[in-house]
């Protein structure tokens, strides 16, 4: 549903946004909060764009700390971008304050609303088209974290706890199964099964992390493609975009999440799955410019396990859908009753193929270690 004019002007003055609203439209790339592309005709005759979001505090339960990451993270990146000749005011989000210069503003019915710059002159992936952009949105969550290499993590707020704690999310998953809350439980018996006969996997990222055998870094957490924004001349990365879940968390995470949604041949809800493939392709292609980008900074240990955590991320992502089938579609947006299901069944069919070809995920990653002598 797009803004109403009310809602606009309220939100205009709001962020002292000067002109005239030409037009709005929502911009339903993503499953979390509600985003609208705004633009404004200015008295000299030129057009000015905002993206305005309504933050999920559902999902974000405490939006202010959520936005007190976001303005030190982008301040951060944008002091390394200067430095590094980039533009810093198309490669970081840049925040539009309100006019009592919090970098937010509630509404009078709670609603929590913040204000970018519109990165104008380029767009979003949904679906990996070749292996050259997908190499190259790796290129961009790679170099953002290296960039986030000295952040102080300590000052970063937990946006959501256990974010990819994949044994907690297990957990999870069980509880919403034995509710059985909308009683759709009795539609997805096998779903549920293939999750919990590999409960044993669950476990190992968050172990090996807390007997100190896989560093904490400041990490993205939300590395799906369509979280990188291109350039439309260039086709090349430009800027990484959804910054709420940016926090202390394993490198790993980042690298699995990106593949469970590009190194697929179909899109993630896509519901014939006859079309639904893990792309060995694609997996290289991604390592490749990850390793490129990060691969300095990373340890044997984190190498080594690349391919476990993509058929990690897989599985965790595929066990939030299908908890959230069972609970009734309360936390990601549906466009119809069986999505979260349709979603569900990609990532179990992604991390099925997945595990089939370990083998060959794991030579991969040693061919581009050798490549770039890492
Ligand atoms: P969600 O948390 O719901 O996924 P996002 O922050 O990812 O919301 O925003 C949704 C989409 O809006 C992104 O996938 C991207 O295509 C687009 N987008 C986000 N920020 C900007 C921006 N500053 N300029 C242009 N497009 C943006
Ligand atoms: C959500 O916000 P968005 O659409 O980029 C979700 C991710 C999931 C993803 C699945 C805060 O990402 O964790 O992996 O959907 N974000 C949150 O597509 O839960
Ligand atoms: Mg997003």
């Amino acid at each position: 549903m797009n803004l109403n004019t009310g809602k606009i002007s309220e939100l205009s003055k709001a962020f002292q946004i000067e002109g005239n609203n030409l037009n709005s439209e929502e911009i339903s790339d993503g499953h979390i909060n509600n985003t609208y592309r705004v633009d404004y005709a200015l008295n000299d005759g030129s057009t000015e764009k905002y993206l305005i979001q309504k933050l999920n505090t559902n999902v974000f339960r405490r939006p202010v700390e959520l936005m007190e990451n976001i303005v030190g993270v982008t301040e951060f990146i944008k002091k390394k971008i200067a430095v590094n000749n980039g533009n810093v005011k198309r490669e970081v989000l840049n925040i539009r304050r309100a006019e009592n210069g919090l970098p937010y503003y509630i509404d009078s019915e709670g609603g929590f609303w913040r204000c970018y710059d519109f990165i104008d002159g380029a767009h979003s992936i949904q679906t990996v088209e070749n292996a050259e952009n997908f190499r190259a949105s790796a290129v961009a969550f790679g170099t953002f974290q290296n960039m986030l290499s000295d952040y102080p993590a300590k000052t970063l707020h937990e946006t959501i706890p256990d974010f990819h704690n994949t044994l907690k999310r297990y957990g999870d998953f069980c509880e919403s199964v034995k509710s059985n809350k909308s009683c759709r439980a009795e539609n997805c018996p096998a779903e549920i099964e293939f999750i919990k006969s590999r409960e044993n996997i669950y476990g190992m990222l968050v172990k090996a992390c807390e007997e100190g055998r896989l560093p904490v870094r400041v990490t993205h957490n939300d590395t799906k493609l369509n979280n990188v924004l291109f350039d439309n001349e260039t086709d090349k990365a430009l800027c990484v975009v959804d910054l709420d879940t940016v926090m202390p968390g394993l490198s790993l995470y980042d690298f699995g999440d990106s593949i469970r949604f590009g190194a697929s041949t179909a899109a993630e809800d896509e519901k014939d799955l006859d079309k639904v493939h893990f792309c060995l392709e694609y997996f290289e292609a991604y390592t490749d410019g990850f390793l490129c980008a990060a691969g300095n900074s990373l340890t044997d240990e984190e190498m080594k396990n690349l391919p476990l955590a993509s058929i990690m991320m897989t599985l965790e992502c595929g066990m939030r859908f299908l908890a959230d089938y069972i609970d009734g579609d309360v936390y990601f947006k549906t466009d119809y009753p069986e999505h979260n299901l349709v979603r569900a069944h990609t990532q179990l069919k992604l991390a099925s193929e997945m595990e089939e070809q370990m083998n060959e995920m794991e030579e991969t990653v040693i061919k581009i270690r050798r490549k770039y002598s890492l």
